[in-house]
């Protein structure tokens, strides 16, 4: 049974705000903290300032109310929060900065007794090193007087709010008392199973979820670099051979992109190097796929057909989404317009109005409307399988160079 009614999560970001909003919609007084005025501007009005269906009744509830609200300090809270971003440094070790920005803000709040989650991904260790920190910073606190757990996010970007409420949680603790605790809190919105067990398994669990599916794309996108040297459909193959009752084969795409599978992986490649041989392999063929992807297109445009335009469309790492981190279409964009500037590209992505700040300064790339790009370009690329690009008539495609990515015009 849940006893805390006050919760303060730090970094309202696509897993930070869902999760605070709905722990708001359940009575609980919920404090947002973030470092970016336009985060906590937007979330004090009752907005979210990023594209997440369903999330937006949630936020703007939730502050007329006053059970949401957000600023830039840590408040004092009965329980803690922490969904921050944990990237990779350039030696593929995760970089723990920001779990230690967020804990150097809870640190003087706190009394004894709270319960602080880390909910970033997290490297095997970090939960442990994020007690030890705190406790380094409060030396008049005990292990036992803090309850540390880890409790990582699982849910799937586009469906948040539902897979919030849906999804089975894993909650590692430090101690088995915190992970009970903060298995009570997530029982307030999680309609799933919670299941407990130690800090260094739940960050593995989550580590390995993600590397399962970057090990599994990395497997179509192989499948569809030897069927176009084989001259067959990647499709159809798939379809095909998932006609056998145990294959499931996942689709092949520009490469894969995100804040999650694209990183998590890298996470037990650098814990245990001699170990993580397919892991890393798979993160290799991945990365290799938007240049594959490149030479495409670069072929492409050397047809007597090509009238010096090409259209990319879609930016965002997957469908239906505003999201560009870590997206395969970007580092696709940037090659393509630095190694070819002769060559125009329309980029298309209807979820923003303008190109993002890792697009600046390419004077051949402009963001275009979906009906303007297919029109005007002579090589159409599709990058990312948007609803809006499904409904694109057989007729856009006529006479064109396609080169489809995902599959979605075939
Ligand atoms: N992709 C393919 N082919 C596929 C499936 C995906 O190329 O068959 C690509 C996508 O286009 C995208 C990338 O992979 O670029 C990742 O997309 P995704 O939909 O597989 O996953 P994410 O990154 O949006 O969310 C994942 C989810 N993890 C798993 O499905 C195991 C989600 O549940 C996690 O919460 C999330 O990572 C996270 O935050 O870790």
């Amino acid at each position: 049974m849940n006893t805390i009614k006050e919760v303060a999560v730090i970094g309202l970001g696509y897993i930070g705000l869902p999760t605070a909003a709905i722990l708001a919609s359940k009575g609980i007084v919920v404090k947002g903290v973030d470092v970016t005025p336009r985060t906590v501007e937007a979330v004090n009005k009752g907005e979210v300032p990023f594209v997440e269906p369903a999330l937006g009744e949630f936020v703007s509830k939730a502050v007329a109310e006053g059970t949401l609200s957000a600023s830039f300090d840590t408040p004092e809270a009965e329980a803690y929060i922490v969904a921050v971003p944990t990237p990779f440094n350039e030696d593929y070790t995760a970089d723990l900065s920001y779990i230690e920005a967020a804990a150097d803000g809870i640190a003087p709040k706190l009394k004894g007794g709270e319960l602080v989650i880390l909910e970033s991904t997290s490297p095997p260790g970090a939960t442990q090193h994020l007690a030890d920190y705190l406790l380094a910073k409060r030396p008049d606190l005990t292990s036992e007087s803090l309850l540390i757990a880890h409790c990582p996010e699982r849910v799937l970007p586009g469906y948040v709010m539902e897979e919030l409420v849906t999804n089975d949680r894993i909650v590692g603790g430090i101690t088995p008392e915190a992970a009970e605790k903060a298995k009570a809190l997530y029982a307030t919105f999680c309609e799933a199973d919670i299941l407990t067990t130690d800090a260094v398994t739940a960050e593995m669990a989550k580590l390995v979820e993600n590397s399962f599916r970057d090990v599994n794309i990395a497997f179509a996108n192989e499948l569809s670099v030897i069927s176009d040297k084989l001259g067959i459909d990647v499709w159809e193959l798939i379809e095909l051979a998932n006609r056998h009752p145990r294959v499931n084969i996942l689709q092949p795409g520009p490469g894969v992109g995100g804040h999650c599978i694209a990183v998590d992986p890298w996470f037990i490649v650098s814990a245990v190097p001699e170990q993580a041989q397919i892991i890393r392999q798979a993160r290799e063929t991945n990365d290799a796929k938007p240049n594959w992807v490149i030479s495409k297109v670069e072929e492409a445009t050397k047809s007597d057909k090509f009238n010096g335009k090409v259209a990319l469309l879609g930016l965002a790492f997957k469908a239906n989404i505003d999201d560009m981190r870590e997206s395969p279409s970007i580092a696709i964009a940037r090659k393509l317009a630095e190694a070819n500037p002769s060559v125009e590209f329309l980029a298309v992505e209807p979820h923003v109005e303008a190109l993002p700040k890792s697009l600046d300064g390419l004077n051949n790339l402009t963001l275009t409307p979906t009906d303007a790009a297919l029109a005007d370009a002579s090589v159409l690329t599709l990058l990312v399988d948007h609803d809006q690009f499904k409904t694109v008539p057989a007729t856009a495609l006529a006479g064109k160079e396609v080169i489809d990515t995902r599959g979605l015009w075939r």
